[in-house]
């Protein structure tokens, strides 16, 4: 290797680390996706369960806004849910509620009403289903359903906040 090639290697090495590094800091072991970090959960909850244990990480459960937010969380639970058989259990919590006013859904954290939505054909449908989740046998498409069912969940906090340690 030439002297030159050497220092080019050294440099990417170093460059390369810091980038990681700065990524890593920004959302701690949370993924980051556009401006807010996500924590993809493994255990399961009822939704108001799935909301306490966002706010305990400074998060609120995940409010999609739009058509690129969703295909990038869409993005990243068809990787982490490739086989069919692994969608059947893959039904996400989001923030989308409408326990204050029947049929006018709106996020957890803001507050704010759907502007952007991505429901599954039927839904939603008229029953006593108050949170929405994104259901993997839908292809993650939502639907709304029962809020005291426990299922996976996802918390979303903006990139500013302070990291959390989780594990
Ligand atoms: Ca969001
Ligand atoms: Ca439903």
């Amino acid at each position: 290797m030439t002297r030159l090639r050497v220092i080019w290697t050294v440099l990417y090495f170093c460059v390369h680390k810091r980038i990681l590094a700065a990524g890593n800091n920004q959302c701690g072991d949370w993924v980051p996706l556009l401006e807010s970090c996500y924590l993809f959960s493994d255990t399961r909850a009822t939704w108001g369960a799935a909301m306490g244990i966002c706010r305990g990480f400074h998060a609120d459960l995940v409010s999609i806004e739009s058509n690129d937010e969703n295909l990038l969380i869409e993005g990243h639970l068809q990787n982490k849910h490739p086989h069919d058989a692994d969608k059947t259990a893959a039904d996400y919590w989001t923030g989308g509620n409408d326990i204050e006013s029947e049929g006018n859904f709106k996020w957890i954290g803001s507050e704010q009403p759907f502007t952007y939505t991505n429901w599954m054909t039927g839904q939603p449908d008229p029953a006593e289903q108050d949170c929405v989740e994104i259901r993997g046998v839908s292809n993650f498409k939502w639907h709304d359903e029962t809020c005291n069912h426990s299922h996976l969940f996802i918390c979303e906090k903006s990139m500013g906040s302070p990291p959390d340690i989780i594990g």
